[in-house]
């Protein structure tokens, strides 16, 4: 049985800050989404996409709230924590809207941002019915933070176990040969030593960069010996996993240098992340590119099978501890979903859906049981293609048009970043378990942002998107009654 990944000064830190979010904002109710996802997933995209939507009223007909015109309208306000970094809304949309459209940069860390909300109410409150108000904060974190988490409820000696019969995995196609073979000539009750702590590390390190490179989706902990910001170098981020030792182990030795490595990591890094950001969320997105996986091919799902029921093994489970109760949150709405999907014709969305909800089947079971609601759906945030018919002799295909980016490759053929393409991209099979095990032959290319942007009466440009507004009711909908 897992322990919960706190203890009760963590409870109690957590509680003393949702405290404190509720001294600060007495009369305003604070929804906290927190926007997750592996690198490149599309979250910086959908956060700008988001907020653009909310500003500007866009075309959100599945969002409830504002097709019964209870929603009157949104406004960027400054968050009252200042020492966590800003979303970067502006110059996100900047680059999106620009001329030329271009994709914004990658971003490393967290970053978030408060949205005020105001809409009809149609509650009592104290009497009381009328305009009202919400904070919606905006939290993007990557996904790998978050394959951190069950490490709280790990020793070393069951990581080390588990990440080494990880790396053994046939699949793992070589990339941790070299690790392997630096643990085989290592004795870890050796007398510890900076240059064999480094030299696992290192081999270690590259394992986990390379069977991410690899095309597979899923990320190994510990997420940050891939993205070490400050921590480069530290003590915290030299260690990799060893095979426990036979007998006693002596505190002089390599084992239990890296073991105390392993505490460090988790009180420097996942504990912090998880008390100061993760245990505060209400709602939360986890954004796939599920497409990627698909491409890759079924060893790749099948880790993003894995990664996700990882990622769903950290909502808490079944609370029992009485503070928590009282005055931490909880998650109670997940949605799944994969993004990207103007690189497949609309005939496919729901197939894609499917595939989604098949992919976290197992996890969402198991966050059914702590009493949260999961959802999976197929969106684009920003749509960058559109659709058309192109008759071949007498049968006619279903393709998408769009830029492909500069650079991009496919048959032979490569793109200039200038020129529109009518691309067949594949169907995907009606039976999602067939795209566990099958390859699907999809054509597969990156696409420039929409270039000629329509405006609105009011000219703001509109974002055009795929299911982006059933995203956005599940996720903030209800609050808005
Ligand atoms: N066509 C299309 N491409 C998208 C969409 N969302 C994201 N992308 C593509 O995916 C890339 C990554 O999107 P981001 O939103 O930056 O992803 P991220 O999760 O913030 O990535 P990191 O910041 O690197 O972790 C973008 O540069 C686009 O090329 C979408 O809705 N449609
Ligand atoms: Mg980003």
């Amino acid at each position: 049985m897992p322990q919960p990944p706190t203890t009760l000064t963590d409870e109690l830190g957590i509680a003393l800050s949702n405290l404190a979010d509720a001294a600060a904002a007495p009369f305003t109710p604070t929804l906290r989404l927190g926007v997750t996802g592996l690198s490149r997933a599309g979250k910086t995209i959908f956060i700008t996409a988001l907020i653009h939507n909310l500003m500007t009223g866009g075309r959100l007909p599945g969002f409830a709230a504002m097709t019964e015109g209870r929603f009157i309208g949104a406004r960027l306000v400054e968050h009252p924590e200042a020492g966590v970094p800003r979303f970067a809304y502006e110059q996100h949309l900047k680059a999106l809207t620009g001329k030329p459209a271009t994709w914004p940069e990658s971003t490393r860390k967290i970053s978030q941002i408060r949205l005020q909300l105001k809409f009809q109410s149609q509650r009592w409150t104290r009497g009381w019915q009328g305009p009202a108000v919400l904070n919606l904060d905006i939290v993007d974190y990557p996904g790998e933070w978050l394959l951190d988490l069950p490490l709280l409820s790990q020793s070393f000696a069951e990581w080390s176990a588990q990440a080494i019969r990880r790396a053994e995995l046939p699949y793992s196609g070589g990339e941790s040969d070299t690790f392997l073979n630096a643990l085989r000539t290592m004795d870890e009750q050796a007398e510890a030593n900076e240059p064999d702590a480094e030299k696992l590390a290192v081999a270690f390190t590259d394992y986990l960069r390379r069977s991410r490179e690899d095309g597979a989706l899923s990320t190994l902990p510990p997420g940050r010996f891939l993205m070490p910001g400050d921590l480069e170098g530290s003590p915290a981020l030299t260690f990799a996993p060893l095979p426990a030792p036979v007998g006693p182990v002596r505190s002089s030795s390599l084992y239990a240098m890296m073991e105390r490595r392993y505490a460090a990591y988790k009180a420097l890094v996942v504990r912090p992340f998880f008390r100061d950001h993760f245990a505060r969320l209400d709602r939360q997105i986890v954004l796939v590119d599920t497409l990627r996986a698909l491409n890759a091919g079924p060893a790749a799902v099948a880790d993003l099978e894995t990664a996700l029921t990882d990622i769903l093994g950290c909502f808490r489970q079944g609370d029992n501890n009485l503070l928590t109760r009282l005055v931490a949150r909880r998650i109670d709405r997940i949605l799944f979903a994969a993004t990207k999907a103007d690189h497949i014709h609309s005939s496919s969305h729901d197939r894609l859906e499917a595939l989604m909800n098949r992919l976290v089947a197992q996890a969402a079971r198991r966050a059914k049981f702590a009493g949260a609601t999961t959802k999976s759906i197929a969106l684009a945030a920003i749509r960058a293609t559109r659709e058309s018919v192109v008759a071949d002799g007498g049968t006619k295909h279903e393709v998408i048009v769009g830029t492909p980016q500069a650079g991009e490759v496919l048959d032979g053929v490569s793109y200039d970043g200038k020129t529109e393409v009518a691309l067949f991209p594949g169907d995907l099979p009606a039976d999602p378990d067939k795209l566990l095990d099958t390859p699907v032959a999809l054509n597969f290319l990156r696409f420039q942002p929409p270039g000629k942007l329509e405006k609105t009466a009011e000219g703001n440009v509109v974002l055009p998107h795929i299911r982006f507004d059933r995203a956005i009711d599940f996720l903030i909908g209800d609050w808005l009654r």
